[in-house]
């Protein structure tokens, strides 16, 4: 059964090619694609590829189908994937983690839901319903997140555009108890400025396309994205109308107030409003051109039209002497503080949203010594590696952190093959791998590494530019093998003006253009728009903006900036994953053009090399291919051998399997660990499967036979 699969549906793990080399595994991922098959393992890692179409692999019976079957018993699957990090999690009381990877629109995120409906639904078998209400939010909160941290890309219709690391709590009994929610650096730059294709994020297409008349006359607003230089440049989707009711029933449910929800769309507003802000001058000074959306901010941020303009048009500065003047800014500070403070509204709401998830999923009240231990599930779903016509300082921080779950894959992968090894006392070799530890280190090495080098200038004094940054950069690292600047290649004097540089990423070469990376990193704000945000009669709005209160002169302490935060929460977010229990799934985009037929092998080939896949499949058939607990084993194969069927006489399961091994004459591939058999060449198991279905038939007459008392 098994051989006549394979010929059909190609090899449902790579481990059983009969060769491990490129042609081989593109010709078996290539039928499986073809074949509907979208998942392959490696061992216990699931290769997916996106299909570009719904399949009916998903859902409440298939789900059922999968409970209380191992592994390599069921159609390969993510659910597969779900229920071994749920079991180890459960019968072990070990913390795991499932890693989702892949390039941008490899599937990731559609994987990361399935897995939380996967989880969701085989909890809570007696409906309670406080662990239903906290599977609930649990579920419900992806449709927020999305709306607000989603947004159309050129490589992805719903891209992720931040980073999300979800864990799940557990109690003794396995239900879901709560969970938390960590958000990383969110592509706030988008608010503003979108690249041509692209779109702002949904939430404000939706409230646009979606919100009631009642609702849009309230924030004036008018339904017409055109009328907005923030949305202007994307365009409408069919869905926004219906995805609109489903975030605002998502947030009732959460448990937002309806106050609360009122402020989420008040501040979307503000902010569409502040884009079409003009500033124009006067003489000696600047005005702001649109008097009437100046009173539509104040009132919408509950506070008055005359501080608005100040905030917008001044800036409080604390002079040498001590004094506290107002000096005001020419055109293009106006407009650059006015885009400044739209990016940082909706920062500070998408964070504030997540906050306020996790308040309401937040476990409280658990005490260990009365509900047992309280277990982790992990699911990490973030922003995929992703190479533009226009790369800066956010491609930058998605692809460093994308290197960085490679670094961790690699590791853990080794570690584990390692552990698992010496742990059954059976001896490990190693398999060479590319390891890209050195482009982490390019990146966030102290001193040397570019995110040091950009901090450097950064925080200089005097008048330090983008270039400056690339010219340090071109200093320290001209002969880094993974950096190149256009700048150290050209010998054209025209060349001289090219601010590019170029990292070779593991998964690609991407050039950055350095034009902003400063400012992006400085993230600067005037401190009078957290001061006009602060001093807001808007409860949600003054929430979100507690440093208000300091007067200029109280702010001193320069805060870390935006390279430094996220390269510190990268560090931790690998620490935490490192210490669980991992589950990979390492997701593929088969083509370029999102067609469910199309299997397009150059990109495929691109993806499978630098994924590492193929050393993943050396590495597990370089010591065992297959390996199973001898209960496990013993169960399956029982029936192949005369001295085990039905029930072995032997004294230990561990003899029972050597009984099998030794009938079929497998001595020499085999290696028996303390609790598990490893065997060494997949022939092995295939020859075992196939053996096992020629019995099954016979097997099965022979107890019709019997229950019919013939
Ligand atoms: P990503 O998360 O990996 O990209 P998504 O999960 O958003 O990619 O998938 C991109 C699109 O591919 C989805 O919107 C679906 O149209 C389709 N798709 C993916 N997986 C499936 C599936 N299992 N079944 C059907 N369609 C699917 V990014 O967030 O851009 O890195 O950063
Ligand atoms: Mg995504």
């Amino acid at each position: 059964m098994a051989e006549l699969e394979s010929l059909e549906f190609g090899k449902s793990d790579f481990v059983l090619l009969d060769e491990v080399n490129m042609e081989q595994f593109l010709d078996n991922l290539r039928l499986r694609f073809e074949k509907g098959r979208i998942y392959t393992y490696i061992g216990e890692v699931v290769v997916s590829v996106n299909p570009y179409k719904q399949m009916d692999i998903f859902g409440k019976e298939v789900i059922e189908s999968y409970q209380g079957r191992e592994l390599y018993e069921r159609p390969q699957d993510l659910y597969a994937i779900a229920d071994a990090a749920y079991k180890a999690m459960k019968r072990r009381a070990k913390d795991t983690c499932i890693v989702i990877s892949g390039e941008s629109g490899a599937g990731k995120t559609e994987a990361s839901k399935y897995i939380m409906q996967y989880i969701a639904a085989i909890t809570n078998p007696s409906q309670r319903a406080e662990v239903e209400s906290v599977k609930n939010v649990l579920l419900k909160s992806n449709c927020v997140l999305e709306a607000f941290g989603n947004a159309k890309t050129n490589r992805n219709d719903n891209s992720s555009r931040f980073g999300k690391y979800m864990d799940i709590n557990f109690n003794f009994n396995g239900d879901p108890t709560g969970g938390h929610i960590n958000n990383y650096l969110l592509e706030k730059s988008r608010v503003i400025k979108q690249q041509e294709g692209e779109r702002n994020f949904h939430s404000f297409y939706q409230l646009l396309l979606g919100g009631s008349e009642e609702m849009l006359r309230s924030l004036h607003l008018k339904k017409d994205i055109a009328m907005y230089c923030f949305t202007r440049e994307g365009s409408m989707s069919s869905d926004d109308k219906s995805n609109h009711k489903a975030v605002l029933s998502a947030m009732q449910v959460i448990g937002f107030s309806s106050e609360e929800i009122d402020s989420v769309y008040k501040i979307l507003a503000i902010i569409l409003h502040l884009g079409n802000l003009v500033f124009d001058s006067d003489l000696d000074c600047v005005l702001v051109h649109s008097e009437n959306s100046v009173c539509q901010i104040a009132e919408l941020a509950c506070t008055q039209p005359d501080v608005v303009r100040k905030t917008l048009l001044y800036r409080t500065v604390a002079t040498g002497g001590g004094e506290v003047i107002d000096k005001g800014h020419s055109i293009q500070e106006a407009s650059f503080g006015r885009d400044a403070f739209a990016k940082a509204l909706y920062e500070r709401l998408f964070c504030w949203i997540v906050s306020r998830i996790n308040t309401v999923i937040e476990v409280k009240d658990y005490n260990p010594l009365l509900h047992g231990k309280n277990t982790v599930i992990g699911v990490l779903d973030i922003y995929g590696f992703e190479i533009f016509d226009n790369n800066s300082f956010e491609q930058f921080c998605i692809n460093y952190c994308n290197e960085k779950l490679q670094q961790l894959f690699i590791e853990l992968i080794l570690r584990q093959e390692q552990e698992e090894y010496q742990r059954e006392g059976i001896e490990w070799q190693h398999i060479e791998y590319f390891n890209n530890q050195i482009i982490v280190d390019l990146v966030e090495q102290p001193h040397q590494g570019i995110i040091s080098i950009l901090d450097e200038a950064c925080l200089s004094v005097g008048h330090v530019t983008d270039t400056l940054f690339l010219e340090s950069m071109d200093k320290k690292l001209s002969k880094h093998p993974h950096y190149t600047s256009r700048k150290l290649c050209a010998t054209d004097k025209t060349m001289e003006f090219l601010r590019d540089f170029k990292i070779k990423h593991y998964a690609g070469n991407v050039t950055y253009s350095v034009e902003g990376f400063l400012n992006k990193n400085k993230d600067p704000l005037f401190q009078d728009f957290k001061r006009l945000m602060y001093n807001s009669s808007d409860p949600v709005l003054q929430e979100m903006w507690p440093e208000g209160h300091l007067s200029i002169t109280e702010v001193t302490k320069r805060p870390l900036t935006a390279a430094v935060l996220f390269k510190n929460s990268m560090i931790s977010l690998v620490e935490n994953l490192a210490c669980k229990e991992p589950y990979y799934v390492r997701c593929m985009k088969p083509n370029e053009v999102k067609s469910p037929v199309q299997f397009d092998e150059q990109r495929c080939r691109h993806q499978v090399e630098y994924l590492g896949l193929l050393e993943n499949v050396r590495v597990r058939r370089a010591g065992f291919a297959y390996r199973q607990p001898y209960a496990r084993f013993l169960q399956r194969y029982k029936m192949t051998c005369e001295y085990t069927w039905p029930n072995h006489l032997m004294g230990t399961d561990r003899e029972a399997v050597e009984a099998i091994i030794t009938q079929h004459d497998f001595q020499g591939d085999v290696a028996y660990g303390l609790s598990k058999v490893f065997l060494r060449t997949p022939q092995t198991i295939f020859t075992l499967e196939s053996k096992r279905a020629a019995l099954i038939p016979i097997i099965v007459l022979f107890l019709q036979k019997v229950w019919r008392g013939g």
